[in-house]
Order: C-alpha cells, then structure tokens, then sequence
C-alpha cells in the first residue's frame, strides 16, 4: 500500500472532477471556435475561397495537446483506482454475501449483521462472495461498486470518517426483487463500534448459568441439546412437551417461567414423556432468586434460542418469503406448516403436507422439492446449525397458529391440520 494513497473517496473525486473539467473547457472552446468560424469564414464576407495548404504548428498542437490530456486524465485515474485497490494493512475484514436478495455480514469472531456496522476513522475490507447470481456491491458514499460473483471472492474497501447511515445498493440486476436489495453502512465511534462487536446477540443470562453448574443441574441436562438423563435444556423456553401426570394422564404444555419454576421446585407438573421421573425436588435449597436467576438464563441465556423471525432476515428468506400471505418470490410463510402444498416431480404433481421434517428437507435439498407454479430458485441452505433450524421451525409454527409458538397457549392443535410433526399429542389441558 502506497501512504500517499490514503483517501480514496478524495482521489476519485479529483479524478472525476479533473476529465469534467477538461471535457468543459473543450465543450467550450469548440463551441466557440465553431460560431467563431461561422462568423468569420462565411461567403459573405469572403466571396473567394482560400486555399490552405498545410500548418505545422496547428498540426503539432492539436497532436500533443490531446496527448497530454489524456495522459493527464488517465494517471489521474490509475492513481485513484489504486486508493481503490491498495488495502490499507490492518483493515478490519468483514465478509460479505449476497444473495437473492438481501446482503449479510459477518464480522471477524462470527458476530453476524445485515446492515453493515463499522467504526469510524478505521479502514474496512470488504470480502465478497455470492451464493446465486452476479451482484454488485455500490456504496456511493464511498465511491465503491464491485461486482460480486458466485464463486469468486472480490473485494473493495472503504473508510467512513464520520458517524452516519450511507446507503448500499445492488447494482446488477439479480431478478424479480432486485430493486429491493438494499442494506445500509452504519459507521459508530469505535467505543461503541467495539462495545457492538462485543455484545452477544442474545443478551446475556446473567449467573443463572453458573448457578445451574454450581447445583449440578448440568450432569443431567445439557445446555446445547445434547441427551442426558434429563431432557436438554437448549431451547426449552418456548417449547411445547409431553407430560405424564402420576395418575398416567398425558397432556401437552408450553414451557413457560411458572412450568419451569413448577419443574424446579415443584408442585411438580409431571414428568416429561419418555424420561424417568428421577429428577429430584429443589424446593427449599434454591432460594428465589437463585431460580429466577436460572429462570432468566433459560430464557435469554447462551442456551436460549435465537429469534427465528432474525435467522430468517440474517439468511435472506424474507426477500423470497413474505410473513403476510402475499407471494413474493415463494410461498408465503403465512400459515405454512400444515398446508397442503404440491410438489412438481418433472411434471408428476405431487401433495404433500408441510411440517417440520418436509422444511429441513426444502432447506437441505431444495431441487428435489420444487413447488408447483414456482420458480426453481430456492437456495439449500446446508450450514444452518441445529439451533438456527429450531428457531425458524418455530417461528414458522407461530405464524402458522401452531402451538410451540412464542405468545400461543399451548395445548391442543386446530383439528383441521394434519400431518404435523410437533411432538405433542392432543390431550386435555389439565390444572396440575
Ligand atoms: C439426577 C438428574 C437430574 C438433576 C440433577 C436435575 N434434573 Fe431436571 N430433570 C431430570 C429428569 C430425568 C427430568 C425429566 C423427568 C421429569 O420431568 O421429572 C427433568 C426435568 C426437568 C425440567 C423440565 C424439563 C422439560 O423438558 O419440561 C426442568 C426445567 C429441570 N429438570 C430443571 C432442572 C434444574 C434447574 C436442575 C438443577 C437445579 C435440575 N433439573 C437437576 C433430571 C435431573
Ligand atoms: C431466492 C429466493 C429464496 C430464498 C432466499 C429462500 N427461498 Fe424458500 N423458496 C423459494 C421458492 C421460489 C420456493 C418454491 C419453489 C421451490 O420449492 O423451489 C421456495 C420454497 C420454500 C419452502 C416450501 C414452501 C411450500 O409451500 O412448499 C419452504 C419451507 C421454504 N422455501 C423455506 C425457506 C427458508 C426457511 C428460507 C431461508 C433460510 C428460504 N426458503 C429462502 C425461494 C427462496
Ligand atoms: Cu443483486
């Protein structure tokens, strides 16, 4: 990197300002030369024609100078398209990629954003990769348009030097949705820039964590879904079980603050089907605090799921899938899982019912379910992990009115759907 070459939004400007200036005083002095001629060379006032033969110094003039205009006007652009090459070392990476049609970052430690947030005065490299069709990456603010290829990592950089919202826009057409592929550059201080980076996506459960270690809840529930002698406490909060009662009813609740408070302390709300009802009573060695603790950290914590409506947005399926019935570029996400949908085998039309299992297939290998009347651009999604599924199924569960909805009451399915795969029964709704 040349440190002559630090301001690249400055260098370009003066590149473009330079052949606009030149391409005006021409305009002009064309123009004027023209009327000029007009004027003075008419057959009025010269009857007779003159006849010119050769002038060296007019011919070496209108040689050289053009030659050195242009000369001029492209080392005024090389240089800035090396302010715009020449990376600065030390700049901050982000990852980039686009996809129909959204942009999604993600920054050095894995913290993932969709608009772009950065920190002033500190030089960024943006690295560029698209998962479908061509894109371009344009910035105007800084002067920054970088086509971005399937395939291919392309990259461009920017400084932003003070605080502000700069647009970003998709400037190769990408299909139906193009126009709406737009994201913004958020530049913080670099304070808060830092204190963005560091804050979790979730916020934090507080010592509720520590504490479920410290009382050896963790040798029998996991934390990251893994089994245990009891069931694992990832994503519990929200999630819809099967209970046994001691006088062998079976009903299905939502977990909520007052079940988990209810499994903890007791009364216990029965056992959950498919364990053995060996987990022990707490009521009297944890106070309430130490269990509203837990309580939080099971809702908020590490262990909590992520909003699924946010993985949707951060995996681009809103530019696809609206959430209000309207059809975009697929289905809707309005009242999906349990709809009949009919899947187009080459031409063998085929119903099914959505639920769970059918929706990991479509993320894992969209190809080989194509909806009937849509096109076949659904993109496989292979590195969603296990929580970021979770939190889509039940965020589309809660549009569809399904229970294991955030806000829903759990209990008994509406008897029309068909074909779901949650796993609760339709049992009675007892008062433990
Ligand atoms: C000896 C193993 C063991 C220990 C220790 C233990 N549990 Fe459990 N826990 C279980 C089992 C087995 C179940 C499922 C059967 C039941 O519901 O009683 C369960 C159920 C639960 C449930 C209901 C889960 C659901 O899916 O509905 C919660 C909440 C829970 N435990 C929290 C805790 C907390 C908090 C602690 C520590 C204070 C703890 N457990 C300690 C074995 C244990
Ligand atoms: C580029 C646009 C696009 C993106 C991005 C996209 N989808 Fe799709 N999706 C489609 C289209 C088009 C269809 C219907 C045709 C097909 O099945 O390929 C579809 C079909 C589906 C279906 C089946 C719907 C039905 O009625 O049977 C589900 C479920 C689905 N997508 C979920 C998702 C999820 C979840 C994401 C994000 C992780 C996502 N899609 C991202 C375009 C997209
Ligand atoms: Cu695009």
């Amino acid at each position: 990197m040349n440190p002559q070459i630090a301001d690249a939004v400055a260098s370009v400007d003066r590149t473009f300002l330079f052949i606009f200036g030149v391409s005006v005083v021409i305009l002009v002095g064309i123009t004027a030369a023209m009327v000029w001629f007009v004027f003075r060379y008419s057959r009025a006032r010269n009857p007779k024609p003159a006849d010119f033969d050769g002038n060296l110094t007019a011919e070496i003039l209108w040689t050289v100078l053009p030659t050195l205009l242009v000369l001029g006007m492209f080392f005024s652009g090389w240089s800035s398209y090396r302010a715009l090459r020449d990376v600065p070392a030390g700049a901050m990476e982000v990852k980039v990629t686009a996809r129909m049609w959204s942009w999604a970052f993600e920054y050095e430690g894995g913290k993932k954003s969709n608009v772009l947030v950065c920190p002033v005065g500190e030089p960024v490299k943006l690295a560029m990769e698209s998962s479908d069709v061509i894109h371009g990456f344009f910035a105007p603010a800084f002067r920054i348009k970088q086509d971005v290829v399937p395939g291919m990592t392309t990259y461009a950089w920017f400084k932003a030097d003070s605080p502000g919202e700069y647009d970003v826009f998709c400037t190769v057409y990408c299909g139906l949705q193009h126009a709406k592929m737009l994201t913004t550059i958020q530049a913080v201080p670099k304070e808060e820039f830092a204190a963005w980076l560091a804050r979790s996506d979730r916020p934090a459960g507080g010592p509720g964590k520590a504490l479920l270690d410290e009382k050896g809840c963790l040798g029998c529930h996991s934390l990251d879904g893994s089994p245990g002698a009891g069931p694992t406490l990832q994503g519990i909060f929200g999630h819809t079980v099967t209970v046994l009662t001691p006088d062998g009813r079976e009903y299905t609740t939502k977990v909520d603050r007052s079940y988990l408070r209810d499994s903890i302390l007791g009364p216990d709300p029965g056992v959950v089907k498919g364990f053995e009802p060996i987990m022990p009573e707490y009521a009297g060695q944890l106070s309430d605090e130490e269990v509203e603790h837990m309580l939080d950290f099971l809702e908020k914590g590490e262990a909590a799921l992520p909003d699924g409506r946010e993985v949707a947005d951060q995996q681009g399926c809103l530019g696809c899938h609206s959430t209000d019935g309207t059809i975009v570029a697929g289905p809707s996400f309005k009242d999906l899982m349990g709809r009949t949908t009919r899947l187009d085998h080459g031409g063998v039309v085929h119903e099914m019912t959505v639920d769970r299992q059918y929706v990991l297939d479509q993320l894992a290998q969209p190809e080989n379910f194509r909806v009937q009347g849509f096109d076949p651009i659904m993109p496989a999604y292979p590195d969603l992990s296990e929580v970021e599924k979770e939190a889509l199924l039940r965020w589309l569960e809660s549009l569809s009115g399904l229970p294991g909805a955030a806000g829903e009451s759990g209990g008994a399915m509406p008897g029309e759907r068909e074909g779901h795969a949650t796993s609760g029964g339709h049992g009675e709704h007892p008062k433990p």
